[in-house]
């Protein structure tokens, strides 16, 4: 099984890459983004905690999203591969996912780290925003979610340097170029 961790700042083509990534290896995909989408539009309790923070540009607890992602990780249990989307977002995050895959024999094989300037990001959320209806995806929220990248989510980058699987890739330039870039990390990452 080969577990690929998708990472980088909002807007930095996580979530259109693993479209590809799912289309070329069919593997899992859990989006801790998405899965709070839905939970918001079902209006369910967890959705109506995770509504206030994503509207402020903040993460939601770790405690909420890594209870949340423990009881889906069984559903991908026969995959060949799973991606993980939008998570680990904290260090703390990245040190549980590494014991709920642990617990499950496996680990994380690749840690793609996705590179896009802040104009870029802040350009292209904006262009989103005119059709997704995302109440995240204006620009008060927007600097505030890359506030939150910079301060909270850049130290997963070590986490992954340390355990030796994380590997850059420039995220500015056509989706097939980049493409192209993470499907050789991910051909050349050990299935485990
Ligand atoms: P997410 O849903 O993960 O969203 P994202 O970071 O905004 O987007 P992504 O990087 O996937 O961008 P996309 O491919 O769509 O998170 C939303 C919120 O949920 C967070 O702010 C947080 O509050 C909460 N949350 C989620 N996970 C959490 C966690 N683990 N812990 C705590 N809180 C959590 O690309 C963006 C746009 O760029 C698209 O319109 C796309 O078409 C375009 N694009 C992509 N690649 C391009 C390219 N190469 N060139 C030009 N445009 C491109």
């Amino acid at each position: 099984m080969k577990n690929v961790v998708i990472f980088g700042a909002p807007g930095s083509g996580k979530g259109t890459q693993s479209e590809n990534i799912i289309k070329k290896y069919g593997y899992a995909h859990f989006s801790t983004g998405d899965i709070l989408r839905k939970q918001i539009a079902d209006q369910t309790e967890l959705g109506k905690i995770a509504k206030t923070f994503i509207d402020e540009g903040k993460l939601v607890t770790d405690e909420l999203i890594i209870n949340m992602l423990d009881a889906e990780l069984d559903s991908a249990k026969d995959a060949k591969g799973v991606i993980f989307d939008g998570f680990p977002r904290t260090y703390a995050q990245a040190e549980a996912l590494k014991k709920m895959l642990n617990k499950r024999g496996t680990d994380v094989a690749v840690m793609l780290n996705i590179h896009v300037d802040e104009a870029e990001l802040i350009k292209r959320l904006l262009e989103r925003g005119k059709t997704s209806g995302r109440s995240d995806d204006n620009l008060e929220t927007i600097t505030k979610r890359i506030k939150t990248y910079n301060e909270q989510t850049t130290p997963v980058i070590d986490f992954y340097k340390k355990e030796g699987t994380c590997v850059d890739i420039q995220g500015v330039g056509s989706i097939d170029d980049i493409f192209a870039s993470i499907s050789k990390a991910i051909d050349a990452a050990k299935d485990l």
